[in-house]
């Protein structure tokens, strides 16, 4: 009872059933002090997962047959409700000329499935692609300051049904839904030099390096890796498998969870507890992960995708074609039940493992360093020492997250991973569909459109001294999601037609928004409308290399002003109409679904920018983008890690290593 005034409705109960009992522990005040933020589910255990007695009603593996879980189900008639004043404001905002918007919604409101059901994709590529999407996000989000103006997208966030990300998007994404629902503009807003003010995305140090002293968080460099080191002991120690994500997802922590030490106990699972989150008043945050199955070095373009929501771990994929319960992944399960009937494990899905499992990057940020340094930076003897540690390694397991396999003689005939007591994760782009589409196409979820932002490091360049062709997208991530559609493993899922990547270059669909599948008639089943919104110099090269591994305040704001700009138009300026162009996507399904004229101003939208079918697929020449608007003045590009923050990443891996 002592902490029942400190904490309020649901989250008071979800809370207190996993502390019951628990005498006083300072530890535990100051994560109650934070539980509005996210909930520290696994407080006081820290890390550390729990063996608990299953609740009477057990956990068991939900059959991807079922549809949409209940409690997805449940809450989208919540968040389809509570779209609907946003999006009439939005679409108010968007100056259609020929419908009226607003009674259009209220023609349709009774029964929201009529309206548009909008979705937001944010893809990988390490930092660049989290300061990107965050611009991108923060345009559309009505809490940023003027986003409701002309030349405007503000409430479009507000108006969306889900947000997917995988890897460096979903650092961003994560960030967000692990702090309350935060904003971008309010994690920029901080005054760093306030001790209260938080530490997020203080992206100056890397992440070898550590947060600097201050502030929430109070360890030195000596200090932050032996917290590492023993947070990830205690869950080893504990009986479970570790490998290196357990580091990187705790150090990630570090930069994006506004608690002490990265908020150790919070897990996703308690997201789905938070009043914010079942209120319906946040679009449903949806990460992607890819298995590898046992044995596997090269993830194939039709590995299973799982997707991770606050209620579950699963795929629709048709191989494992399941669900398991979020909160107690980490069980031993058996053919869907728990193998030990009266024994459940909690507190598995740390925020930042799971943020780690999706971006298992840090390895092949290692795997990069590892005797291929093109900075100068590192001296022989330590390079030579890297190489030694990682070779140890090797490439089979460097990119891995563990897991207790859920689905551990589940659906046996077409589940790979059937066989095996561990299910192996890694990140969501190594299936070339860097953009977390695959949850937002399953025909069950109806999404009608989705901005699909694209961060990803497609483009090379010959001239080793100008890089600034480099690193941008050629629409490689669409051209894999298509092709898997089409694959027995695609399951019923429909995306439309794209060009080859050689098009995207030349036709310069890979640099401006265009819009993929506006004619519902050349489709094959339901697909939403694919909004691609490309990475491409607005104000600032934001084509920094995916292992740029730290970025001063100032580099960090212009990446986000960059997408900010993409989203746009340049508050419009690049286009006065974009924002009507926004709306006529929004609207195109649903306009269809209710048999309404498509305006002419919507026709001349889908003119601009919809593909039209066309293709020139010869070899482009060097690809050398324009800045589109007058650049920012921020001298030089991103930051490259130093030699300290490679010794110190080093130890990291000795000490990790030592571990497995
Ligand atoms: C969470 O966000 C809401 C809405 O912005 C705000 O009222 C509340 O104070 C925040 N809680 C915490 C703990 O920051
Ligand atoms: C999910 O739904 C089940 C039953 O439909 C319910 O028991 C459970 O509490 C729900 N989970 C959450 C986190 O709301
Ligand atoms: C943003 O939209 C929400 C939902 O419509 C609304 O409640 C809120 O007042 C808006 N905020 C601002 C700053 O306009
Ligand atoms: C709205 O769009 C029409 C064209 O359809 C244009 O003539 C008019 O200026 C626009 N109004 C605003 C406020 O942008
Ligand atoms: C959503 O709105 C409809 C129409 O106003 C209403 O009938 C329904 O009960 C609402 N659903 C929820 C869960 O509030
Ligand atoms: C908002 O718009 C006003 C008026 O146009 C301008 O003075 C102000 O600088 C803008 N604020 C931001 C944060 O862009
Ligand atoms: C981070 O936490 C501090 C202290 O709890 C709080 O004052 C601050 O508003 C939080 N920052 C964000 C962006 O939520
Ligand atoms: C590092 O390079 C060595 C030598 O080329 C190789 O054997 C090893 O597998 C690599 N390790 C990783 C993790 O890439
Ligand atoms: C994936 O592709 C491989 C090679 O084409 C094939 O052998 C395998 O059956 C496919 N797996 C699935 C689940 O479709
Ligand atoms: C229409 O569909 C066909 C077959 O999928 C495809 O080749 C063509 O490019 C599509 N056209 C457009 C405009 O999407
Ligand atoms: C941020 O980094 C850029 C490029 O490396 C550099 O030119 C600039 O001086 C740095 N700014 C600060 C405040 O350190
Ligand atoms: C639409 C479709 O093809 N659905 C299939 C997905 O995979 C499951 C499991 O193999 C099948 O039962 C569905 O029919």
């Amino acid at each position: 009872m002592r902490y029942q005034a400190l904490l309020t409705g649901a989250a008071s109960v979800a809370f207190l059933n996993t502390v019951d009992a628990t005498p006083y522990d300072p530890r535990l005040v100051k994560a109650l002090a934070l539980a509005n933020r996210a909930l520290p589910a696994n407080a006081p255990h820290g890390y550390t997962p729990q063996t608990v007695t299953c609740p009477s009603a057990r956990p068991t593996i939900r059959s991807a047959a079922g549809g949409l879980s209940p409690n997805e189900t449940a809450w989208l008639e919540l968040r389809r409700n509570a779209t609907i004043e946003p999006m009439r404001d939005l679409l108010s905002r968007m100056n259609i000329t020929g419908l009226d918007t607003d009674t259009y919604i209220n023609n349709h409101m009774s029964n929201a499935s009529a309206l548009p059901n909008i979705g937001i994709s944010l893809s990988g590529g390490g930092y660049r692609a989290m300061l990107n999407g965050a611009g991108v996000v923060e345009a559309f989000d009505n809490r940023t300051s003027n986003s409701t103006g002309t030349g405007q997208l503000g409430g479009l966030l507000q108006a969306s049904t889900y947000l997917s990300a995988l890897s460096g998007g979903n650092w961003m994404v994560g960030s967000l839904y692990t702090n309350n629902f935060t904003s971008v503009s309010a994690i920029l807003a901080q005054d760093t030099a306030d001790s209260d003010s938080g530490s997020l995305w203080q992206l100056g140090n890397s992440i070898f390096e550590g947060p600097d002293t201050g502030g929430i968080q109070l360890l030195d460099s000596v200090g932050y890796y032996s917290s590492l080191l023993d947070a990830v002991d205690g869950k080893n120690n504990a009986g479970f498998t570790t490998s290196i994500t357990d580091y990187w997802g705790r150090a990630l922590s570090y930069q994006l969870v506004n608690a002490t030490d990265g908020g150790p106990a919070y897990t996703w699972s308690s997201i789905a507890e938070q009043e914010w989150f079942t209120s319906g008043s946040t679009p449903l945050p949806l990460l992607v992960s890819d298995g590898r199955k046992p044995g596997e070095t090269l993830v194939p373009t039709n590995t299973t995708v799982f997707t991770f929501s606050p209620w579950e771990l699963g795929t629709f994929d048709p191989s494992v074609y399941g669900f398991a319960p979020l909160r107690y992944v980490g069980t031993n399960f058996s053919d869907g039940s728990p193998i030990d009937n009266e024994r459940c494990v909690e507190g598995f899905d740390n925020v930042g493992f799971v943020m780690g499992t999706s971006s298992s990057l840090f390895n092949s940020v290692l795997t990069v360093v590892n005797g291929t340094d093109t900075t100068g930076l590192l001296s022989s003897a330590l390079q030579s020492a890297l190489v030694g540690v990682l070779s140890d390694i090797g490439e089979d397991n460097d990119d891995i997250a563990d897991y207790v396999n859920p689905f551990y003689g589940y659906h046996n005939g077409s589940n790979p991973y059937a066989v095996s007591k561990q299910l192996t994760l890694v990140d969501g782009g190594e299936d070339d569909q860097n953009i977390a589409l695959h949850p937002l196409i399953q025909p069950v979820r109806h999404v009608d459109v989705i901005f699909a932002v694209d961060s990803s490091a497609d483009t090379t360049t010959s001239y080793p001294t100008n890089s600034s062709g480099a690193n941008w997208p050629d629409g490689a991530s669409l051209v894999a999601t298509y092709e898997r559609s089409l694959d027995a493993i695609g399951n019923g899922t429909v995306f439309p037609a794209v060009p080859d990547t050689n098009s995207f270059i030349n036709l310069g669909l890979n640099n401006k928004p265009t819009f993929f599948g506006c004619d519902a008639s050349n489709l094959t089943g339901p697909s939403p409308i694919i909004v691609y919104l490309p990475n491409a110099p607005y104000v600032y090269n934001s084509n920094t290399s995916t292992y740029d591994m730290s970025y001063n305040d100032t580099e960090r704001n212009a990446m986000i002003l960059n997408g900010y700009n993409g989203a746009t138009q340049g508050n419009g300026t690049l286009d006065s109409q974009w924002p009507t162009c926004v709306g006529c996507a929004i609207l195109s399904r649903s306009l269809n679904r209710t048999g309404t004229t498509v305006p002419d101003v919507c026709t001349q939208c889908f003119d601009r920018y919809c593909w039209n079918g066309t293709t020139d697929s010869r070899t482009p020449g060097n690809y050398q983008p324009e800045m589109k608007l007058t650049a920012l003045s921020v001298t030089s590009g991103a930051g490259r890690l130093s030699q300290s923050a490679v010794a110190l990443s080093l130890g990291l891996v000795v000490a990790a290593y030592a571990a497995l």
